[in-house]
């Protein structure tokens, strides 16, 4: 079987710069390897060049500018080796949501990229990156398989809308746009993004901050979700099971894992944007993957928020190592 690892180095969802190294991190650990050795053949190009789009911010090479002039300057970037002339757009606020023009583009083309890769019946591997970039990876997966469905592990819902958002941070909402819920139908979202994932399609594990707007949107859609007082309270096991048997009663359907990295506690990936205390045991979390993995139901697969420019060298090494291991398991790495 292939997999094909797409590295995102986007933080254009939240405010916290260095969640954009995350790929290039978790590649340098040696994580196409470690799944060259586990059977898969694995695609991987560095530095994805589709996610150069003229709202991101400048390369590393370029020149310094101030912020004014950074809004909109033209500078000299080379792509392929040749020099070209750049605009790079100003991206002004829409409503509360922070950097819209460019979470919106960089998703458009992360949808692209997934649904190019599942269409060659590939597993797409997506490396965050902030999760905004689950609008693009699991628009993807829909593009491809109309009946998949999502398993999100993460500390937070990520079910803000437009409206509801304190933060503006578009990695708080990208499960709202992909079920099309009110005030999501805004540009520029809509010129590319259309719903495509039903309330009973979703299932969240490990949550355990949730904001008053997230909290009514749950309750309103109906939407499953296990939070740390489920898994305290049954166990992980019973809890996967009981996610499983909520999307996927028959068990036939595609399954779109979308694992932020802070679902798991701060003591085992401390270096994520958002970590939130009382997480995920190191072994709870692998366990969801590797449960995801026996299904063989698998499609595809978001490793997300790992930010290797946070705290100490030994926390950005334990999370990282922990991101690989965590996508090790999904593709089906046993212990036995
Ligand atoms: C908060 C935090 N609910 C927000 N969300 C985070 O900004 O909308 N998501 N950290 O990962
Ligand atoms: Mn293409
Ligand atoms: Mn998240
Ligand atoms: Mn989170």
């Amino acid at each position: 079987a292939t997999v094909a690892i797409v590295g995102c180095p986007f933080s254009g969802g939240q405010g916290r710069a260095g969640v954009e190294h995350g790929p290039n991190k978790l590649i340098s650990a040696g994580l196409v390897d470690q799944l060259t050795s586990l059977g898969w053949e694995v695609h991987y190009e560095s530095q994805q060049s589709f996610l150069d789009i003229p709202y991101n911010p400048l390369p590393a090479s370029s020149p310094q500018l101030s912020a004014d002039e950074h809004a909109s300057a033209t500078v000299l970037k080379s792509s392929d080796g040749k020099e070209d002339l750049v605009q790079r757009l100003p991206d002004p606020d829409i409503g509360r949501m922070k950097k819209p023009r460019l979470v919106s583009a960089v998703n458009e083309k992360v949808a692209h990229e997934v649904g190019s890769i599942a269409k060659k019946g590939w597993l797409p591997l997506t490396l965050g990156g902030d999760h905004s970039l689950a609008m693009g990876t699991i628009a993807g997966t829909k593009s491809k398989y109309p009946d998949a469905v999502v398993i999100w592990v993460d500390a937070h819902a990520d079910i803000n809308t437009p409206e509801t958002t304190d933060s503006g941070n578009l990695h708080g909402c990208p499960v709202s746009f992909l079920l099309g819920l009110e005030g999501c139908d805004v540009e520029p979202f809509n010129k590319w993004l259309s719903p495509c994932l039903k309330p009973e399609e979703i299932v969240y594990i490990g949550l355990r901050d949730i904001d008053s707007g997230e909290k009514a949107i749950l309750k309103k859609h109906g939407i499953k979700a296990y939070t740390m007082h489920h898994v305290d309270k049954y166990g992980i096991g019973k809890v996967v099971d009981m996610a499983l048997e909520h999307v996927n009663p028959d068990g036939t359907k595609p399954i779109h894992l979308s694992f932020d990295v802070d679902a798991l506690d701060p003591t085992v990936a401390p270096s994520t944007g958002t970590p939130v205390r009382g997480g995920l045991s190191f072994r709870e979390g692998h366990y969801i993957t590797e449960a995801v993995a026996e299904t063989g139901n698998l499609v595809a697969v978001d490793i997300m928020e790992v930010n290797p420019t946070l705290l100490d060298p030994r926390s950005v090494e334990k999370t990282v190592a922990a991101g690989c291991s965590l996508a090790r398991a999904s593709l089906g790495e046993t212990l036995l």
